[in-house]
């Protein structure tokens, strides 16, 4: 049994450790002058590339199309859909001139794109053979935020992933948000990551849907972190904006609507799940370089090392991966391997002259670090096993994480208990009605969840708080 890598700090200071690492491994540099705005750095946005590839590939594959919509909302717009200007307005950024003069039109720079496409899906939708429309786009949105600004977790500026579909029927805006769902998942099993997907209670949906469902990770300590949503908007949206379509018996009706998103938060959610005191962990899948090749120069050996290190990287690479040498002079090989474990590059090759003479290869694990030898000429296919194994056992150990951490109560003092401790998320009876989940939000000063959207398991018993019958489980957690 390989020793545990350390995660004290990853634990005890989770707040600390990350922002270090978004500094430290240059993946975000947050000194920006507005608060809530930040730099992707060169490192940082190839992860970011690859994971929005994913998500793009995932989309691209279930028949979405990408599509780039304007940046700026007139007023008039994002006023049409009544709960939806209410829960935005406040949060806008507003352009009020044009140059010197003041805009007769205040325009918001969106904070996302409903009331974008609104006027837009009013002119092309027409008979029902328009439908389904499935369009995303990958954008910068802005959201005034007053809860306190993180980097990456809660910007002012973040970027994000968004679908929006339209449907001639319920059933098919329903389907769809099914798919979404399931989207995600496969998103977030490719990222290692685990969650949790609950229905979110009505006070706290997004505003103008009709339902959401979140995806929810835990952090460290003990807080849960929203990392997708997925929202079925009903006719809400086309009835703000007159968007219908001619079925084929020739009566007109409104257009069923969804929407769902992933902000930068997907990226932070690897970064999260798999760090450890040495730095992040990424899952090869995503990994800017799969593998760093480090030389061990011996007394005059140095050049003869080098030139093997160069070889099998050029071998690698032809092979599909994605792997470097780094044959810097002037550093010394174990600041070299902190280097690259702070990175979180998956596996690292150390070839010295004995390696050379024995025909082999050491190789080190990012998330165990355990090493091993390999001969040269299985290289390739023992990396490609790695990997797998890798990927496998890092998202069984973010799932057990996640398990170990959940609770199921049917008593309030337990749960208070619970999440006074910050031990994670606390699964309990809940009667249904929204003034008693809001009364359990103020108890144990936690937020709800929502409802598990994995199982529709009834629970027997009591609600936690009022004793009327239960209707189903709710989650409760302290969150980002
Ligand atoms: C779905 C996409 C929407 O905006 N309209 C289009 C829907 N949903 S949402 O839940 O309000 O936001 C989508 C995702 O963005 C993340 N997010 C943030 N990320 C970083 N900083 C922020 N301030 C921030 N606010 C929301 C959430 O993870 C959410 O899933
Ligand atoms: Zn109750």
């Amino acid at each position: 049994m390989a020793k545990e890598v350390s995660r004290e700090r990853w634990r005890n200071e989770f707040g600390e450790w990350f922002r270090d690492i978004l500094i430290s491994a240059e993946i975000m540099d947050y000194r920006y002058p507005i608060k809530g705005c930040g730099v992707w750095l060169p490192y940082g946005f190839q992860i970011r590339k690859n994971v929005f590839q994913l998500i793009r590939n995932i989309l691209d594959a279930t028949g979405h199309k990408e599509a780039l919509f304007p940046l700026l909302i007139p007023e008039t717009s994002l006023a049409k859909e009544a709960e939806h200007v209410r829960g935005f307005e406040a949060q806008c950024f507003w352009v009020t001139h044009g140059g010197q003069k003041p805009l007769k039109i205040r325009y918001a720079l969106r904070p996302t794109s409903e009331t974008i496409l609104g006027p837009m899906l009013h002119l092309w939708i027409r008979a029902h053979t328009d439908l389904p429309l499935k369009l995303y786009q990958v954008v910068t949105v802005f959201r005034y935020e007053t809860k306190a600004t993180r980097p990456i977790l809660r910007m002012r500026e973040f970027d994000f992933k968004e679908a929006h579909t339209a449907h001639a029927t319920a059933e098919e805006a329903e389907a769809e948000v099914k798919e979404e769902i399931e989207n995600y998942r496969k998103f977030f099993d490719e990222l290692c990551v685990a969650y949790k997907i609950s229905r979110r209670p009505e006070w706290d949906k997004f505003a103008g849907a009709v339902y959401t469902i979140a995806f929810d990770m835990l952090c460290p300590d003990g807080r849960t972190l929203q990392i997708g949503t997925v929202h079925n908007l009903g006719q809400n949206f086309a009835k703000a904006f007159d968007v219908t379509y001619e079925k084929p018996d020739g009566t007109h009706e409104y257009v069923w609507q969804t929407c769902a998103g992933i902000s930068g938060r997907g990226i932070a959610s690897v970064l999260i799940a798999h760090g450890d005191d040495h730095g992040i962990v990424l899952p090869p899948r995503i990994a800017p370089i799969q593998i760093i090749v480090v030389p061990i120069p011996y007394k005059e050996k140095g050049e003869t090392v080098n030139k093997k290190c160069l070889e099998v990287v050029a071998k690698l690479k032809k092979a599909g991966f994605r792997a470097e040498a780094d044959t810097r002079e002037d550093v010394t090989p174990g600041a070299k391997y902190y280097h690259w474990e702070l990175r979180g590059v998956p596996i690292r090759i150390e070839i010295g002259p004995r390696d050379i003479e024995n025909n082999e290869a050491t190789l080190v694990r990012r998330d165990t670090l355990t090493r091993e030898t390999c001969k040269m000429e299985a290289l390739e296919s023992r990396l490609r096993s790695l990997m797998e194994t890798m990927t496998r056992e890092m998202r069984r150990k973010a799932w057990e994480w996640l398990e170990k951490h959940t609770f199921q109560t049917s008593s309030l003092e337990e749960a208070k208990q619970l999440i006074s401790e910050r031990a994670g998320i606390v699964e309990a009876p809940w009667c249904g009605d929204s003034e008693c989940g809001q009364q359990i939000e103020e108890a144990v000063d936690a937020r709800i969840l929502g409802v598990p959207e994995e199982t529709q398991t009834k629970p027997k018993g009591k609600c936690i708080l009022c004793g009327k019958p239960a209707k189903t489980i709710i989650r409760i957690a302290i969150t980002y």
